[in-house]
Formats: structure tokens, C-alpha cells, sequence
């Protein structure tokens, strides 16, 4: 398998999400009005967990193109959970690509505690062989839910999937402090988004 040939349409989807979404949210910010976006991210998934994936799920070397779906993948951070479905209502719109499917892991929680909303899109990329779909995952989640899911993969790694009982236990209860925080800031967005437009205007 050549690796560099094979992940190349990946690297330039990834980057190419990246330009366009931090587009999207300096545009927000020209405008001076609320960003729904915080930060964006992406990476395309490393060589070993791709086929560590692969194997987990018993999916041929073959077949990794089409049933592997977040080897590009791209992250959006927002600041409150109402930004999230924003920000799903905008991708809904555009015609760069075509979404496949959309998961909504905030009103259904994964069994782990987590939470974040996820869209599979289909991503058309112009290589020199000509246009190539790639399948990307967009995961969009709020600084919060982020915080909690960058906390619970590093223990994941550290216990290889298997973390202990008593762990999981309290990181499900970090998971709902971090959801009822989500909540609480939402009830006083409209002044915490007042007091940031005038700390922008200074
Ligand atoms: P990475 O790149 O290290 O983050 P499926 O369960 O297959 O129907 P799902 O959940 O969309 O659908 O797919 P999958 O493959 O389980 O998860 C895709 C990515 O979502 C993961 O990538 C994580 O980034 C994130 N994710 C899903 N579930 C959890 C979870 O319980 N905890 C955390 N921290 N992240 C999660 P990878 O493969 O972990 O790789």
C-alpha cells in the first residue's frame, strides 16, 4: 500500500476545510456580530490508527476508503450549544459537497458520556489524476464538549479502550458538569455575547 499516494487527497481536504471554515468565522467576525465559531481543527487520522480501526471492525485494506469515514477529519469548536446547530444549518446550505449522514451525539449521548454532533460529508478534491470524493467527518462540539472528549481519548489511550470502572463512572459524571455548564452559560449568553462585543469594540 502507498501510504503517501493513498492519504494525499485526505491532507488536501482537510486543509481546504480548514481555509473555508476559518473563512467563515473571520467573515463572523468582520461583521462584528457573534462568532458561532470559537476554533477549527483537523488532522487526517494516523497510518496506525487507521489500521488499528480497520481491524477492530474487520474491514479489509481494501474497503478502508469507503467504510473508514473520518480518516479526514475536521473539527469545529463553538462557544454554546445553540452555535452547534448553526453551524449544521449553514453546512446544510452550501453546495461544495454533498452531506451523507449526520449524527446528533448532544440530545443522544454516547454510553461514554460523549457529546458532539457529527456529519459525514462526501468532499469533491481536484488531483492531478482528476476529482476524487473523499469521505470526511465534521465534528462539531462546544469548547465544553471538547474539553471532556480531549480528556476522555487521552485516558482511552492510556487504559487502551479499557479504562477502569471507577474512571468511566466519573467521567460520565465530568461529562454531565460539562453538559450543565454547557447549559448554564446558554441561559446568560446574550449578556456574556453583550460583554464580548464590547471588549471587541475597545
Ligand atoms: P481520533 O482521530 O483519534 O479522534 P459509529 O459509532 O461508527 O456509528 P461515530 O461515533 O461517528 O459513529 O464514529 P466513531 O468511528 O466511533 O468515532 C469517530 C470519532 O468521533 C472518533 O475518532 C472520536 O474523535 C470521536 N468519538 C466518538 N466517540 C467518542 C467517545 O466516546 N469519546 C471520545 N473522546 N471521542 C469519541 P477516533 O477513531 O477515536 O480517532
Amino acid at each position: 500500500m502507498n501510504w503517501e499516494a493513498f492519504l494525499a487527497p485526505y491532507k488536501q481536504v482537510v486543509e481546504e476545510l480548514k481555509v473555508k471554515l476559518r473563512g467563515t468565522r473571520s467573515q463572523f467576525e468582520y461583521q462584528s456580530s457573534h462568532s458561532p465559531i470559537e476554533f477549527v481543527t483537523g488532522r487526517v487520522k494516523p497510518i496506525p490508527s487507521i489500521l488499528e480501526k480497520a481491524k477492530d471492525r474487520d474491514i479489509p485494506l481494501d474497503n478502508i476508503e469507503k467504510e473508514i469515514y473520518d480518516i479526514a477529519g475536521v473539527r469545529v469548536v463553538c462557544q454554546f450549544v445553540d452555535d452547534i446547530y448553526t453551524i449544521v444549518n449553514m453546512l446544510r446550505k452550501r453546495d461544495d459537497f454533498t452531506i451523507l449522514e449526520e449524527k446528533d451525539y448532544i440530545t443522544k449521548k454516547k454510553e461514554s458520556g460523549y457529546r458532539s454532533y457529527h456529519m459525514i460529508i462526501e468532499y469533491p478534491v481536484e488531483m492531478v489524476q482528476g476529482r476524487k470524493l473523499i469521505l470526511t467527518e465534521i465534528q462539531i462540539r462546544t469548547l465544553a464538549m471538547n474539553f471532556w472528549a480531549t480528556n476522555e481519548h487521552s485516558l482511552n489511550y492510556k487504559y487502551k479502550g479499557s479504562i477502569p470502572k471507577e474512571v468511566k463512572a466519573r467521567l460520565q459524571r465530568a461529562a454531565e458538569a460539562a453538559f450543565k455548564l454547557d447549559e448554564e452559560m446558554s441561559k446568560i449568553k446574550h449578556e456574556i455575547q453583550e460583554a464580548q462585543r464590547i471588549f471587541h469594540r475597545k
